[in-house]
């Protein structure tokens, strides 16, 4: 019925083997499939639960909006709340438009950034994935990278060679390509960790240096934090590492696992895009009211509870039990953390960049991911692509997932 059974290419675990399981229902940390068999999750809906599954605040806040119509058409109350919510936390945008995926969010970001310094050309990072857009379909990561497809046929190649690349963590790269083109960047996108590529942080003055030289040449910095928005820090990757880009883009957490992507940035860029400015984007269902109540519930929690410390500091026990398991073992592993998002690599490392995230074992990884699934527990079906944990994972889960996953190991290794 749809193209390899899936409606997202990740899912059809074509990076592990085997076929994916059907999804019945979830709740908390727990995900059902269809045949009645339960998991740990740590894919998370690839990142937004980060309450965990159907979180009462969010489903009941769901039900609310619904009973008072799905769509209006029209604006609400709900998306001013939202936003408002949002620049708290993330105070660079100043003004934000809410869209209803981050692919939507980066494709406009990107048009923006071109429409207001009037140049064409995009600067990305091997193994940064910014949605599916034409424009990023160059040496991207997540799906395209599991499925061996970084540059997509069906992209002009007129457009992608407005797609310039460097790789992750170099920062003479970036030096070198503006070098060459001077003053014809229009903007650096960038994960500032990088979640679609397993889990990659950014070293040590990785992205002031690119602050620095993208101010320095006109161009606009543009965090696609739709992955570490209210995941790595409650101010995203901006806010743990204290650099402000010009645009920021968002999705998942901010959706509360309904479809929504929002980009914002300073208010002179922002002012440029319309009704206020000439640059169009537009959208039927932008700003649904179901999608504004999930969002804004999960953030209001969030705001109260303050998870972030603990978050931490499971994803860390996680990542030192995955760790501890593969020395055991005398498995080369790497893997690296924060917030909750993380990441472990077969590899013998350091792994700081895309080519080095392809030096892992990824058959030895599919043979694992399968062990833990078979034993109750479901990581991400690629080893190009980052975990998560939410509020609902406790101590006794993580270290059921680490025993799980030494058994798992040993078996994968054989
Ligand atoms: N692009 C998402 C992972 N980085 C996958 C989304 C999905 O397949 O649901």
């Amino acid at each position: 019925m749809t193209p390899g059974g899936v409606n997202s290419p990740v899912r059809a675990f074509r990076g592990v083997g085997g076929e994916p399981f059907f999804v019945d229902r979830a709740e908390g940390p727990r995900i059902w499939d269809v045949d009645g068999n339960s998991y740990l999750d740590y894919v998370l809906s690839w990142g937004p639960l980060i309450l965990g599954h159907a979180h009462p605040d969010v489903v009941e806040a769901i039900g609310l909006a619904a009973a008072r119509g799905t769509s209006y058409g029209a604006p609400t109350p709900a998306e001013v709340e939202l936003a408002q919510l949002i620049r708290e936390f993330v105070p660079s945008m100043q003004r934000l438009r809410f869209v209803n995926s981050g692919t939507e969010a980066t494709m406009s970001a990107v048009r923006l950034a071109r429409a207001f310094t009037g140049r064409d050309l995009l600067l990305k990072f091997d193994g940064c994935y910014h949605g599916h857009g034409d424009s990023f379909l160059v040496k991207a990561g997540s799906g395209v990278a599991t499925l061996g497809l970084p540059n997509s046929p069906g992209v002009p190649a007129e457009l992608s060679r407005l797609t310039l690349t460097a790789p992750f963590n170099d920062l003479e790269a970036v030096e070198a390509v503006f070098r060459a083109h001077a003053d014809r960047i229009a903007a650096v996108i960038v994960e500032p960790a990088v979640g679609n590529a397993g889990f990659i942080l950014p070293e040590d003055g990785y992205l002031p240096g690119l602050r620095r030289i993208t101010a320095a040449a006109g161009a606009l910095l543009i965090f696609d934090e739709v992955m570490t928005g209210f995941r790595v820090a409650p101010g995203g990757a901006q806010g743990h590492f204290g650099v402000r880009p010009d645009l920021t883009t968002l999705g998942k957490v901010i959706g509360g696992g309904l479809p929504v992507g929002a980009y914002g940035g300073r208010s002179e860029i922002m002012d440029w895009v319309a009704p206020r400015g000439p640059v169009y984007q537009a959208g039927t269902l932008s700003g649904n009211p179901l999608a504004m109540a999930a969002g804004l519930a999960q953030l209001r929690v969030l705001r109260v509870m303050d998870p972030y410390p603990e978050l931490e500091r499971r994803t860390r026990r996680l990542v030192e039990g995955l760790l501890a398991n593969a020395a055991e073992l005398g498995v080369p592993a790497v893997g690296a953390h924060l917030g909750s998002m993380w990441g472990v690599f077969f590899a013998e490392g350091p792994v700081r960049c895309y080519a080095t995230a392809l030096t892992s074992d990824t058959r030895l990884f599919g043979r694992f991911f399968h062990a833990c699934l078979q034993r109750g527990v479901f990581f991400a079906p690629s080893a190009f692509e980052a975990g998560f944990l939410s509020t609902a994972h406790q101590d006794a889960d993580v270290d059921h997932t680490i025993d799980c996953a030494r058994d798992a190991l040993r078996a994968a290794r054989g």
